[in-house]
């Protein structure tokens, strides 16, 4: 069966050690240079609009983990397997899967692993998820070629942009219908990108939006024909490679840091520190420690 309809095999390799998930899929991008630095990690559930449970999660993280680390790696394309084999239709992600919501969150098929380790019994692990996109110092692009649903709708959100299918992508924030409320970066930071009215209407109402509408919204980068979304993500992912690693990362934390709070802070100084380590005055510092000596600072002037 292939990947997607509209996946070209001829771009893309399994990632390495990836061969045997089941509810994702995982590819490189194939070529030489810039070419050869883009993940494609999509949700593979076309049956159930791409619902994840808590398998699919530990996959997705697995994954995103990998790319993540991955010095191969520049940008990350977010998407979702299709079109459903039963009924035609198109998904990105629609969440958790409502079928196996238990009292305490999402429980593994296999009751025994449970059993065993209680506190796998009930998983609400997909925040480790956005977490994981937000703090990763790589560009995220959620590539939505149907629905983007609950908690799928989240995971778009808390992309880093989104590119959207103009005849199948459709967004419906289903939380509350369910019982469900992304607190987080599903709904107080998704009120950041579109404004406070329009971000409680899609929650409050849960209302479908095309892919017109949510470009409108500004909660889409663009919206292309169908066929052409994975090219255009693909597209859009060496353009970024053309720039530079360092900068995109500064920018990406330097975006992230006024709504992260401390870690924001944090990860923005981390990589500020790995850029001060790089200098002779750094480097100056960590001699003298080391040659049981006072520091020259002399050559280094007060900037202002
Ligand atoms: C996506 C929708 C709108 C698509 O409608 P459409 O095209 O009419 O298709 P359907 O006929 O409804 O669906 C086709 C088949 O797929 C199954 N299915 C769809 N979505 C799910 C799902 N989420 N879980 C299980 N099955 C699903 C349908 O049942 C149908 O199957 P068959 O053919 O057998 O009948 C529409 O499908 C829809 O509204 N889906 C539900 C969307 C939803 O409510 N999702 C859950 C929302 N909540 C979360 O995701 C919370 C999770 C979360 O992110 C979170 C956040 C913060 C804190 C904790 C958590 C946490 O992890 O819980």
């Amino acid at each position: 069966m292939p990947v997607s309809e509209i996946f070209d095999e001829s771009q893309w390799a399994v990632a390495p050690g990836f061969e045997a998930l089941t509810d994702v899929t995982y590819h490189l991008s194939t070529g030489e240079g810039l070419a050869a630095r883009v993940a494609r990690i999509a949700f593979n559930r076309p049956e159930v609009r791409n619902a994840f449970r808590p398998h699919t999660v530990d996959e997705l993280y697995a994954a995103l983990e990998d790319a993540r680390t991955n010095p191969r790696v520049g940008v990350v394309l977010l998407t979702g397997n299709g079109p459903s084999p039963k009924d035609g239709g198109w998904a990105f992600c629609s969440g958790g899967d409502q079928r196996i919501r238990g009292r305490d969150g999402y429980k593994y098929s296999d009751d025994e692993a449970s059993v065993s380790n209680p506190a796998r019994a009930g998983r609400l692990h997909i925040l480790e998820v956005q977490r994981l996109i937000r703090f990763m110092p790589k560009v995220v692009i959620a590539v939505v070629p149907g629905w983007a649903a609950g908690g799928g709708h989240s995971l778009h959100a808390v992309a880093d942009l989104t590119i959207a299918s103009a005849e199948h992508a459709r967004f419906k924030q289903t939380d509350a219908d369910v019982g469900s409320f992304d607190a987080g970066y599903g709904s107080a930071y998704y009120a950041r990108q579109i404004g406070q009215k329009l971000a409680r209407e899609v929650f409050f109402l849960a209302q479908e939006y095309s892919a017109q509408r949510a470009y409108e919204m500004g909660a889409v980068n663009a919206v292309v024909p169908h066929a052409e979304l994975e090219t255009t993500a693909l597209e859009w992912a060496r353009v970024i490679l053309g720039k530079s690693p360092t900068a995109i990362r500064m920018l990406k934390y330097a975006f992230n840091a006024v709504d992260d709070g401390l870690v924001g802070q944090q990860l923005f100084a981390g990589e500020a520190t790995r850029l001060a380590y790089g200098t002779d005055e750094a480097v100056e510092g960590r001699d003298a420690f080391l040659e049981k000596r006072a520091p020259d600072w002399s050559p280094f002037p007060w900037h202002f």
